[in-house]
């Protein structure tokens, strides 16, 4: 993606999961926007040069694919602060989950398991490259490793995202290894 449009990108995220009101429009239940307004509010409010066809690159191109376009609507695909129903059927995960996050936060992890601070869920990978790089957001990464099989059967429930991310409540210690 050209570095312009990851720019654009953060400010759409920012924007359809955490704080819509900063360019004064509202998601319905499920999160979306009608797209026509979203992209008007966007450069209105938002103070930046961008047009439909910006927004819609953004949209195709990006390497996490983090929206959707439907019905000409758009939303994020996850990582929700604000509440949200994405709609999401409980899904089977894998046997092994991935979680990628920092040294600093380990001990209390360890303790308490993985808590969604801030967010509406806590989320894995389904792969150690990509836990590897969420955690490499914040310095040098540990990927924690999930035993998403077990904590399946003991009644927990998973749900994957239309962009792949695996979303849980929460994670309780004792199906977290190093
Ligand atoms: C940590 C990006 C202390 C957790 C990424 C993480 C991802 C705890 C941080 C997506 C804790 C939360 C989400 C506990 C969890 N004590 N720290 N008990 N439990 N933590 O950003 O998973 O590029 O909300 O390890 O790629 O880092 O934006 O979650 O470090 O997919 O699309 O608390 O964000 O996607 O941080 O990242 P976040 P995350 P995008």
């Amino acid at each position: 993606m050209e570095r312009d449009h990851v720019q654009l990108s953060k400010r759409m995220s920012y924007i359809l999961r955490h704080n819509p009101s900063d360019i004064d429009i509202e998601l319905d239940d499920q999160g979306w926007v009608d797209f026509d307004r979203f992209v008007e509010q966007l450069r209105s409010a938002g103070g930046v040069n961008v047009d439909r066809f910006d927004v819609l690159d953004v949209i195709l191109e990006n390497d996490k694919q983090r929206f959707q376009l439907v019905n000409n609507r758009i939303r994020a695909a996850q990582g929700h602060s604000i509440d949200v129903d994405l709609g999401l059927q409980p899904a089977t995960p894998p046997q092994t989950l991935w979680h990628g996050t920092v040294d600093r936060f380990l001990d209390s992890i360890l303790a308490n398991g993985l808590v969604p601070s801030g967010r509406t869920h806590v989320h894995l990978s389904d792969s150690i490259e990509t836990a590897r790089t969420v955690g490499a957001r914040r310095g040098t990464p540990i990927v924690l490793t999930v035993d998403a099989e077990a904590m399946a059967a003991a009644g927990h429930w998973f749900f994957c995202s239309a962009n792949g991310v695996w979303l849980a409540d929460n994670v309780p210690p004792s199906f977290l290894s190093t």
